[in-house]
């Protein structure tokens, strides 16, 4: 059955299918489409559906020629949406998509994929090959995949059936290079499903295929991830003892990385985004939960460690905000103070997890008056400086390019304190310092006692 599934895919006679049409989905399946497969894509969403089939996108933010890939795939014919799973019966591989969100506990929250699998399976047709693409805690695809599918087609995974992990690496902004650059992990249920997926994908990436098990291509994603997170806190708390000490971590980081094999990452005001904040728990998860199985316990204390470090960075920003504040005989309650930026990422419309909303929210219980600035997100484009007009302080949380054209002198003139709290490194301290503002940058202890 797998041969002659992978001559199909081969011969792009394969049908495909996927699930979730969100950021991840849409453009995988455009471009599936876009290299000659017929594809299905499948969403519970009715209007989201509709607008593709009628040729446009509904992802949100800038995606680099996806309005038109989509148009074109969808006016082609080899793109069409629908919520109905029944016809999924005729798809020959079908790849998930869907969202996999931990929730206030850091536990795995799969409602969303649960049912997926408990609406796929019944419709399978003998000889699929199911690829989740979303990414999961280590042992899924064993422990909750495989059993649903098996349950519910009565098929037995490496015969009838033919299952795989293969974890995006997606990046807002970057939706398609990403899709067609960057190396991907495959991770097969049996060595040959991996060999048809290693198949499957090289018709639409160039970048490198690490054949694998789905074990490692879980513990792979999940880890990167992990990593960089763990590399940030590790900035972060670098950089708060340099503000502790009198140093400056922006000089100590470009030092530092000029030690061979060093690479330290950028101290900011905090890690947002759909990955970085939850992939580690993912990952944690699966470690605690296996060493619960096993009446252990298991003593992970970096990356929840990491994960408390970087969330408490626009807790930090709200610190070092306050005590610019007192220095000027002012509390924060009945403040009024300017956020600049609200994106989680520079340059980026995307708010999820955004460490600006972390700190609107604690602004806000403390009494403050908050106004919103963003050039880049929808409702917070307005004109910078009449924002700024009476605002005791303006904190930036976002390394938006646009920031760096600010006329330091006029946003001075705006304030009613002369305060701005950075939290990005996004201006120069003589620069603040000659335009008359009390300037405080992150990780700057000069800047953060005064001295600077
Ligand atoms: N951040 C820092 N310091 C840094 C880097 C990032 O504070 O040195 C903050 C950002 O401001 C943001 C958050 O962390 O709030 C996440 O930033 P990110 O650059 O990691 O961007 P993401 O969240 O889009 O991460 C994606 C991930 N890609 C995938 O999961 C497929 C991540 O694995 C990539 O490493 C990252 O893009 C990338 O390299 O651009």
């Amino acid at each position: 059955m797998l041969d002659d599934l992978c001559r199909r895919i081969e011969e792009k006679s394969a049908r495909v299918a996927v699930i979730g049409l969100g950021y991840v989905g849409l453009p995988v399946a455009a471009e599936f489409a876009r290299v000659g497969y017929d594809v299905l894509g499948v969403d519970i969403q009715g209007e989201r559906v509709a607008r593709i089939n009628r040729g446009e996108s509904p992802i949100e933010g800038d995606e680099p020629g996806l309005d038109t890939l989509i148009a074109d795939v969808v006016g082609a014919g080899r793109l069409r949406a629908t919520t109905d799973y029944a016809e999924l019966g005729s798809r020959d591989v079908i790849l998930i998509a869907v969202e996999t969100p931990v929730d206030e506990q850091q536990v795995p929250r799969y409602q969303a994929l649960r049912a997926v699998l408990a609406d796929l399976a019944p419709v399978l047709k003998a000889g699929a090959l199911v690829i989740v693409e979303s990414t999961i805690a280590p042992r899924t695809m064993r422990d909750l995949v495989q059993p649903a599918l098996e349950g519910g087609s009565g098929y037995r995974v490496g015969e009838q059936l033919f299952l795989g992990h293969c974890p995006e690496r997606v990046m807002p902004g970057r939706l398609l290079h990403n899709l067609r650059t960057l190396s991907r992990v495959v991770g097969g249920m049996t060595p040959e499903t991996a060999e048809a997926m290693v198949v499957l994908y090289r018709t639409v990436t160039e970048g490198a295929l690490d054949a694998t098990d789905c074990l490692t291509a879980e513990l792979v994603k999940t880890a990167e991830n992990a990593y960089r997170d763990v590399q940030i806190a590790f900035a972060n708390e670098v950089a708060m003892i340099c503000e502790a000490v009198g140093g400056d971590v922006w000089a100590v980081r470009e030092l530092v990385n000029k030690s061979p094999g060093r690479q330290m990452l950028l101290p900011g005001a905090g890690v947002g985004g759909h990955c970085i904040p939850k992939d580690p728990w993912l990952l944690a998860y699966a470690g605690r939960s296996a060493a619960a199985r096993t009446a252990g316990e298991a003593d992970l204390r970096l990356i929840p460690a990491a994960r408390a470090v970087n969330d408490g960075m626009p807790g930090h920003m709200l610190a070092l905000l306050e005590r610019a504040l007192a220095e000027a005989g002012r509390t924060l309650d009945g403040a009024c103070v300017l956020v600049m930026g609200y994106a989680y990422l520079e340059d980026s419309d995307d708010t999820r997890n955004s460490p600006s909303a972390a700190l609107v929210g604690q602004l806000e219980r403390a009494g403050v008056e908050v106004r919103i600035h963003d050039p880049c997100v929808a409702g917070y484009q307005g004109d910078l400086l009449a924002l700024a007009e009476g605002c005791d302080a303006a904190v930036v949380m976002v390394r938006h390019h646009a920031y760096r054209e600010v006329d330091l002198g006029r946003l001075r003139g705006a304030l009613r304190l002369p305060i701005l709290v950075d939290g990005r490194r996004v201006f120069e301290r003589a620069a603040a310092a000659e335009a008359g503002l009390r300037y405080i940058r992150l990780g700057d202890g000069r800047s953060v006692d005064g001295r600077g």
